[in-house]
């Protein structure tokens, strides 16, 4: 027979506070749950603790560590895409191409990729999106459905995954750079900028607190990482903003900017924006990869 656990330990606001504050200044969720465990803290709690504070799903610990070399106690954190950055490789082999790895930042993680797509490719996307374009619509988080957004004043088509030859050679490229399968990701999505359009800064993943995003999760869970890949250039403006990072992308045509976020929370510093176009035209396509199997 089974019993319930009961500790006297007890997740008050300032432990919520303190994971916050570790999360904020870079600590992993199993770094912080390492701490915990090593100044005294029960494991249910403390995984229960970060579990609540971080709105993230913590891996049960694995039942039997077999070799003496296993890392000891750790949780597996939530699996995430990620490109293989051992040894700081300045190609990544994606498959069918060579991608340049241009700027790596570690937390959040976000790296800039030359190289990523061809020109005959982000002419090939555009063409297939051009005649299915419409007004941007977001993910509307209240209902689940879509809703036209005045932050976003782009316009925008999504593929099916997989829906023609070009479409998925691209998204398998993706996944083996990422490593990520492609089932697990969003249709591609296509948006176009004129002068003056820009997508204010927001975050990618599903807000928790509203109301809609259960329903929106019933697809493949949370969003995990974003990739953003630039199909033409503006002259002016247009690059992809990181106001907490103070970084910007310049949206060089075939280039492509990937970063992740592996809880739903602003303290994953990923809030980003597409900065207002000054002149010329802006075309990306994005793909958005989630934590499980998308419908
Ligand atoms: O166009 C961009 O640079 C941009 C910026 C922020 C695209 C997205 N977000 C997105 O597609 O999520
Ligand atoms: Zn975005």
């Amino acid at each position: 027979m089974s019993e319930r656990y009961i500790s006297h330990q007890k997740i008050t606001p300032e432990l919520s506070n303190w994971i916050l504050e570790q999360t904020r200044a870079g600590f992993k969720p199993q770094d912080v749950l390492q701490s915990m465990l090593t100044a005294g803290w029960e494991r249910p709690v403390a995984v229960a603790a970060l579990e609540r504070t971080l709105k993230i799903r913590i891996d049960p610990q694995p039942a039997a560590v077999t070799t003496a070399t296993a890392s000891p106690a750790l949780v597996s954190a939530i699996a995430m895409p990620e490109p293989d950055l051992t040894n700081s490789p300045l190609y990544l082999d994606g498959g069918d191409r060579q991608v340049a790895v241009l700027t790596v930042l570690a937390n959040p993680r976000v790296v800039v990729l030359g190289n990523l797509l061809s020109d005959e490719e982000c002419d090939g996307l555009i063409a297939f999106a051009k005649p299915r374009m419409a007004r941007s619509l977001t993910v509307d988080n209240k209902t689940g459905g879509e809703e036209m957004n005045a932050a976003r004043t782009s316009n925008g088509m999504f593929f099916q995954r997989g829906e023609n030859e070009l479409v998925a050679r691209i998204e398998k490229r993706i996944a083996r750079l990422v490593n990520w399968a492609e089932d697990r990701g969003e249709g591609i999505q296509v948006l176009q900028y004129g002068p003056g359009a820009e997508y204010k800064p927001h975050f990618d993943y599903f807000d928790p607190a509203e109301p809609g995003t259960p329903s929106i999760l019933k697809r493949g869970g949370q969003r995990l990482g974003t990739v953003i890949m630039y199909l033409s250039e503006p002259e002016q403006g247009g690059g992809t903003v990181f106001p907490d990072l103070h970084l910007e992308v310049g949206p060089k045509r075939g280039n492509g900017v990937f970063f992740s976020y592996d809880r739903p929370h602003a303290s994953t510093k990923t809030l980003h924006g597409g900065a207002p176009v000054v002149t010329g035209e802006k075309w990306i396509a994005t793909k958005w990869l989630r934590e499980g199997v998308f419908v």
